[in-house]
């Protein structure tokens, strides 16, 4: 059988919508909103000819293929190839790339070291570090706001975080590139992503290495549970390199979507510096509104249905969570960024056994982000044109120039 982005192809069931429609093309990936909405009005489910798979993305479908892991496996990779009749580019994740049963062991230790109880922990290390951040970057006024915050701010706390001994930011940033790009076609973007993976890969498992990690952050947590016997010491480092996958492109991802979204909005600045409050809900309206992570896939694992309609084993399904959270049944005004939404159900942080496990420390940071800057800094006016960085699994942006006005 010929595959197609190595899985098989299928044939859609009569009355699914087919849609000529490149979703990885670079134009899409750099402004995804008109895509979104197309797909939306294609209908609860669509086939893409270009890579065989079906594709849903209004809301209440996307949130219910997404958390339906009876029917839609993750075990087979949650991008274009199937595990099952291709290697994967790396080990699969034993946390994303798995079913039940074996997922619930790695998610409860993964769920105990990422609790809030152990984020609360991190409070002070991320406030002093956004505080002391936010000040150098007032003293030059225009920065380039994705380097010299979104991605200076996680790449600092979070190695501390994890108690790594070997420091690369550079290293970090690159392999969640590669992550993220490797769960789309094999376009230029996973391509140009995989370049470095020689250098990359083998310094990101060696720093997974239990004698690489101190003895007090989530890293020797993890190594914990293979002195009680819950894990092995291979599946310890395999749950490391899981944090070091997840935990530094999002991050950045949302720190630089988040001043984005302020910049923009200038009389949402305002309301959110007027009122601490809106902190936390500013920051989820960040998520609803930007989707880091605007497209995850499944497979289906079993002859099933999606919206009624037939869907064959095999089949991979593209589930778009940017077009779910900027569905208008759902939201009402969805192109309205509003700091007060509260945006409650939307699925940037995915949604069911998998839902993101690293969504307590990455509102941790944001917190710790939006604080500083809402005490210091009066005004955040764009410098000059946003620029983003088409990423086959992730929105983010390539430069944000922006004016920080101090107090
Ligand atoms: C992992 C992982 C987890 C979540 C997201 C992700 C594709 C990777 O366990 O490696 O990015």
């Amino acid at each position: 059988m010929t595959l197609i982005e190595g899985h098989k192809p299928i044939t859609p069931a009569g009355g699914v919508a087919v849609w000529d429609v490149d979703p990885y093309d670079t134009e899409i990936l750099r402004d995804p909103l008109e895509y979104y909405a197309n797909l939306r009005a294609q209908g609860e489910l669509t086939y893409i000819p270009r890579y065989s798979v079906l594709a849903v993305g209004r809301y209440e479908i996307t949130r219910k293929v997404f958390s339906d892991h009876e029917n839609f496996v993750s075990s087979r990779g949650v991008g274009l190839n199937d595990f099952k009749l291709e290697d994967p580019w790396r080990p699969p994740s034993i946390i994303l790339e798995v079913d039940q049963p074996d997922h619930t062991r790695t998610r409860k230790v993964m769920s105990r070291a990422l609790s809030p109880k152990v984020v609360k922990g991190f409070a002070e290390l991320f406030q002093d570090t956004a505080d002391r951040l936010v000040d150098d970057l007032l003293e030059k006024g225009t920065i380039e706001a994705v380097t010299d915050l979104a991605e200076a701010f996680p790449t600092t706390v979070f190695p501390k975080a994890v108690g790594m001994k070997d420091v690369n930011a550079r290293h970090l940033v690159d392999y969640g590139a590669m992550v993220f790009n490797a769960v789309g076609p094999d376009n230029a973007l996973r391509r140009e992503a995989m370049r470095h993976a020689g250098e990359i890969v083998p310094w990101i498992n060696a720093a997974c290495a239990r004698d690489r990690l101190s003895a007090d952050g989530l890293g020797a947590m993890v190594y914990a549970s293979a002195d009680d016997g819950t894990l092995t010491e291979a599946e310890a480092g395999m749950l490391v390199r899981s944090f070091l996958s997840a935990g530094v492109d999002t991050t950045v991802t949302g720190i630089g979507n988040a001043l984005w979204c302020l910049s923009q909005n200038p009389d949402q600045w305002d309301a959110l510096k007027a009122d601490p409050k809106f902190i936390r809900p500013a920051f989820e309206e960040v998520l609803r509104y930007t989707s880091p992570v605007h497209t995850f896939g499944r497979t289906a694992g079993r002859d099933t249905e999606i919206a009624g309609f037939p869907v064959e084993e095999g089949s991979k399904v593209i589930c778009v969570l940017g077009a779910a959270n900027m569905d208008p049944e759902k939201w009402g005004d969805p192109e309205v960024f509003r700091v007060d939404r509260k945006p409650v159900g939307h699925v940037a942080f995915g949604a069911g056994i998998h839902g993101c496990v690293g969504q307590n420390i990455a509102r941790g940071e944001l917190e710790a982000v939006l604080g500083a800057l809402i005490r210091k800094v009066d005004r955040i006016e764009p410098a000059a044109e946003a620029v983003w960085r088409p990423n086959n699994a992730i929105r983010a942006l390539d430069r944000l120039p922006i004016t920080l006005i101090p107090n």
